[in-house]
This record gives C-alpha cells, structure tokens and sequence, in this order.
C-alpha cells in the first residue's frame, strides 16, 4: 500500500503499471458496504406501505396483497419472479392469507377482509377492463408535416349496436358511385381532422393544424365532432361514428368555458348535432349532454323582452350583444333560429324551460309592427325595438325564415302560427325584395331603410329549397308561386357558380348593368365550403325530380375535388374567378354537417330522411318530426 493521499488507495500495480480495481476491500469495509445495502433494501420495501393506496387501506389482508400486487406490478424492474398459480383465480399468497383465514373462520373482522380481498380481486379484474383505453390516442410527428403540428391516430371506439338507419340506395349503379364519391370525400374530411385537430373546433388543412373561429370562444371544443356525428352515422362510418361518441362521453367539457360563445352557432351546431345523433340512436349520453350545453345559453334570455342577446359565457353566464350590431341589437338570423333545437329538448326532457323561451321569442315576434310586413334584421333586446331597417334573406335574416317553416312542419302542422307568419314574412319578401336582372334572372335583393341593394348572398341561396319545401307541403293558392321562385332562384345560384372560373360561387353576387350573378368586390368573392346552393339542389331534386340538380351537384363535387382538397381535408377558396385560387387553410365544420350531407343525400333515393317524416334545422341536422316519426322519443 502506498500512501498517496489522506485517504488510503487499494490501488495494485502489475510491472510498475496500474490495474483495474477488483473486489479486494478488507472484511471492515465490506462490512460496512453490505450494511448500507441491507439498509437500503429494507427502506425501499417499507416505502411500499407509505404510497397513498396503502396508508388508507382498511383491512390488514387487503394491505399486503396491494403490497404484493404494487411488488407485482413493478416486478420486471425489482426482478421478483411472480408467485406460482395455485388455482386460475388466486395467488399462492393469496391461498395462504385464505388458509390463515380458515383457520379463524369464526372471526367475522377476518371473514370481512376475505370478501373485500375477493371483491378486490374482481374490481381489479373490472378496472382493468375500463382502464383499458377505449380510443388509443397516439401523438406523433411526421414527416412532411409542419413543424409544431401533432398528428393524432385513434383506434376505433367500442362498437355499439345502434340499429342502422342508412340506406337510400339508388338503383341507378352510375349515381351509387356518385355517393360513393362523397363518401370518400367525407373520409377524407373527417381522417384529417382527427389526425391533425382531434378535440379541436375546425381544421386547417394546408398547415394540418386545429383553428377556431371566434364564434365558438377561446376554448377547443371539437366543433367538427358534434357538427360531424350525424353525417358520419348517415353514411355508415359506424367506427369514426364510435369514435366521436366517445369524446362525447369522455371528453367533452362545457363547464369551464370562459370565454363568448355564439348562442345561435351552439344552438344549430352543437344542441342540433346532438338532438339528432339521440333521435338517431337513443343514445342518452346524446341528450344529456344537448341539454347540458343548452343550460348553459339560458342565461343569455335574461333580457327584458326574452329575445336573448348573441354571446354568452358559459362560465359566468353573462351575456352581450355583438358591438357592430345596430345599437347593441339582437340579430335576427340568430334568435330566430332557436326553435326546433329548444322545442324539441323540451320533449325529449320533459322540461319546459327551452320550448318557453322560445315560445317567448315568438310572441316579441308575432306582436311587433312590421315596416311593410318585413322583419328588419336588428333587434334591440331591451326596448324591444327594430334597429335599423335593414332587411335580407342572406346574412342577418336567413334562417329565422326557415324556422318559421320548419317548426310548423316539425310539430305536424300543428303550429300554425309559425306558418301564417311564413307566409305572411313570403308574401311581403317577394313583393319588396324578388328581383328580376335584365337578362331575367331572379333574385332576392337586400334593403337599406327604401334603399334597394342589388345584392344576393351565397347564404340566401337557401331559399330555393325553403320555397320548395313550402310549396309543397301546403297546397294553397300560394304554392305554384313558390315552385316558380324556388326554381328559378336555385337556377340564378347555379349561375353564380357557372360564371366563375373555378366553378363554385362566391360569397355574395351583384347585379348591375355590367355582371349579373358575379361579386364585383374583392372582400366579396370567396368561397369558404359553404353548403346553401348544394341544400337547394337536394330538395329541388327531391321535390321535382328534374336531373339537372343532380348533374349540378355533380359539378359542384369535381369543383370541390379540383380547388379545394388539400393534402389535410378540405379548403376554402379567397377568390373563385382566379385560375390559380389560392385557399384559405379552413376546413369549416358545416363542410361536414351540411355540404357533403347534402350532397350524400342529393345521391340518394327518397327513403333516406322522408321529409313527411324529418325536418332538418338550419345546420342540416334531420329532427324528427312530432307525432307521426317514431325517433321523436319524446319523454313520458
Ligand atoms: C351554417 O352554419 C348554417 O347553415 C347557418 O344557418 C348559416 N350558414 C352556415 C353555413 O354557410
């Protein structure tokens, strides 16, 4: 030994050279070394007892077999060989604590702890069965996708049976592929968004990632699931359907949501999309959360007239009107297009609350002078008075038309207030506002005070299918009159597609001396996959037979195959009259619900969602119609 240091060194040299050091402590120090060993030993088996699970744990039995499963379970690492099976169901060591059992059979605290060991034996067996994940979500990077984005793969839900209501075949095999077609395209549509936004509202397509649009608040919540369901079931994509369910089910949350949400874009998206997928399925999970989520835009019909103000916080359950909208006024669009969702939870949940807010609703409505019969697009929640004296059947007044229908048809004609002021709001539509371009096309114009804006939006392309609708489930002096406009101004929305480049229409069209049917403005002329031109082209279909609807139809799927699929889903366009369109990365979530639903259907025979039997709301979600449809459910 040489002394090198303080500290003495078992160093050994061989020919002047050092060699590795072996296993040559003296019997002090190993000693010493196999102490510190046991020690810690012993201090990792005791650490067993201390875990959270053990220290509340009841019974003496029940503790150490946790100790023996969590030693168990952490086997491979401690390399303790698991004990041999005496029996399929119990360990050797359970045997043993069984044995010492029998031996005081008598004691009924021992006899407690043998149940509670074989009732944990059998909740293990169950939780490992729920703790089984349902979806296995998996979170990767891949090549060719951009920096910061995840890709999300879902295995497959558990399968329910749901009994199938698709089909709608066609026999004509060439309009089978058709469908087909969209089908694909809704693969296509749906297989992005769950790999590049799962949760998320909307999806980007060219830079695979999640987008929200304001209207659904600061929080994910998977807009395209719940706008999605029905289509997927609709379509048979029963697994994708399982999928979105389970979400449903597990993961979403719409307690803490504190931000502004649009009342109107729950309403139709989020409360219809659910009403349907219950009416589809009966499926209470479907119901229970539409009502959920309905509770939460109560709060926003706390004003003094009970026309209910445009955003509210899910949280706080405060609520406010959009500060562009004429005097701080409700919009006429949005709460007039509460009805069929709210009418039909009331049934479906045996609480009146949502069918009187909007009964309230329509008495405001019902009341109210109208300036010439019309209903301007502002109301101010407050005075319970118009603002400005701006009408349209496009943005801002739409679908409050619609509903009037639709709830008539929806409660088996029964509400026939809603129809007399659809007639009545029709009557006066067609006489200030119908249209005739000088080369005879027909549209619906907009009004400012007297001022005529020859204006149409791509929304109010809609209106050809209403007027059908109308037209034929009324036989009154008024139908023709329906059928004809219905006709021709589905023909005029056809033109806004055909006089553009790409073969989809812009957001809004003019008529001037100069360009019928064609936006002027570049603010004007985009297409962002909205559903309202393909919606007329289904009923008038459905309505008249006449094959040009579907031969439209058509066109409009090749446009969307050429312009607007992305390598991640489906995009909107920023100017439709480019020959190189650019596309504005938004994969919106009525694509799902409404376009290549409507376009499915326009595809399909009239067995697939009769219209004496469903009406759908104005987000394309089907309802089932009160009295004669058996998927009414309505709670008893
Ligand atoms: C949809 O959300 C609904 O159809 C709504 O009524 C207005 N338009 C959008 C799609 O364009």
């Amino acid at each position: 030994m040489s002394a090198t240091g303080i500290l003495p060194t078992y160093q050994r040299f061989v020919n002047g050279m050092p060699v590795p050091l072996r296993r040559s402590f003296p019997s002090r120090v190993r000693s010493v070394i196999c102490m510190v060993v046991v020690t810690f030993c012993l201090i990792c088996f005791t650490t067993f007892f201390y875990l959270p699970e053990f220290k509340n744990s009841g019974g003496r039995v029940e503790s150490m077999y946790k100790v023996y499963d969590q030693i168990k379970r952490s086997g491979p690492d401690l390399l303790i060989p698991p004990p041999p099976q005496l029996d399929d169901t119990h360990s050797k060591e359970a045997q043993r604590i069984f044995r010492h059992e029998d031996d005081a059979k008598n004691d009924p605290h021992i006899i407690g702890d043998r149940e509670k060991l074989k009732a944990k034996i059998e909740e293990d067996h169950e939780l490992k069965v729920l703790e089984r994940p349902d979806q296995a979500v998996t979170e990767k990077k891949e090549p060719g996708v951009p920096s910061g984005a995840v890709v999300t793969t879902i295995a497959p839900g558990p399968s329910k049976n749901y009994p199938i209501r698709q089909g709608g075949e066609d026999s004509d095999d060439a309009v089978r592929k058709k469908r087909d077609k969209v089908k694909d395209m809704m693969k296509h549509a749906w297989e992005n968004y769950v790999r590049y936004a799962w949760g998320k509202n909307e999806l980007k397509p060219v830079s695979k990632r999640g987008h929200s649009h304001s209207v659904f608040g600061t929080q994910p919540l998977g807009a395209s699931i719940l706008d999605g369901l029905d289509t997927l079931y609709i379509m048979g994509m029963m697994d994708e359907f399982n999928q979105g369910r389970e979400w449903v089910a597990k993961e979403l949350d719409v307690d803490n949501v504190l931000s502004d949400v649009s009342v109107f874009e729950v309403n139709i998206r989020f409360v219809g999309g659910l009403l349907t997928c219950y009416a589809l399925t009966g499926d209470t999970i479907f119901r229970d959360k539409a009502q959920q989520i309905a509770d939460k835009l109560l709060p926003a019909f706390n004003t003094p007239t009970g026309i209910p103000n445009a955003l509210v916080n899910f949280k706080t359950g405060s609520s406010k009107n959009y500060g562009w909208a004429s005097g701080s006024s409700s919009i006429l669009s949005e709460f007039g297009t509460l009805h069929l969702e709210m009418a039909y939870l009331s049934d479906v949940t045996g609480n009146t609350i949502y069918r009187n807010k909007v009964d309230k609703v329509r008495q405001v409505l019902s009341q109210i002078d109208k300036p010439n019969g019309l209903y301007p697009n502002y109301l101010n929640p407050r005075s319970g008075k118009w603002g400005q004296h701006h009408m349209s059947m496009g943005a801002l007044g739409d679908s409050f038309y619609e509903y009037l229908l639709k709830a008539w048809l929806q409660s088996s004609k029964e509400d026939t207030e809603a129809r007399q002021m659809f007639d009545d709001a029709m009557a006066a539509v067609m006489k200030h506002m119908l249209q005739t371009s000088p080369s005879g096309l027909s549209y619906f114009a907009e009004l400012k005070f007297d001022r005529v804006e020859h204006k149409m939006d791509h929304l109010a392309c809609f209106s050809g299918g209403l007027l059908a609708l109308a037209a034929k489930t009324l036989n009154n002096d008024m139908s023709a009159r329906y059928m004809d406009v219905a006709k021709q101004i589905t023909h005029t929305c056809h033109e806004s597609y055909d006089r553009s480049y790409t073969k989809l229409g812009p957001e809004s069209f003019r008529f001037t001396e100069g360009a019928e049917a064609r936006a002027l403005k570049s603010s004007e002329k985009y297409y962002i996959l909205r559903p309202e031109v393909i919606e007329s082209y289904f009923y008038l279909y459905r309505l008249t037979k006449d094959e040009k609807y579907r031969d439209w139809g058509w066109e409009a799927v090749q446009a969307l195959e050429k312009y607007c699929r992305a390598p991640g889903g489906y995009s909107g366009l920023k100017n439709v009259y480019s020959e190189e369109p650019q596309q504005d990365d938004v994969q919106q979530s009525f694509f799902l619900a409404e376009t290549l639903k409507y376009l499915y259907l326009l595809f399909s025979d009239d067995n697939l969602f009769p219209f004496d039997q469903w009406v759908f709301n104005t987000e394309a979600h089907p309802l089932p119609i009160k009295g004669v449809n058996p998927f009414y459910r309505e709670s008893v």
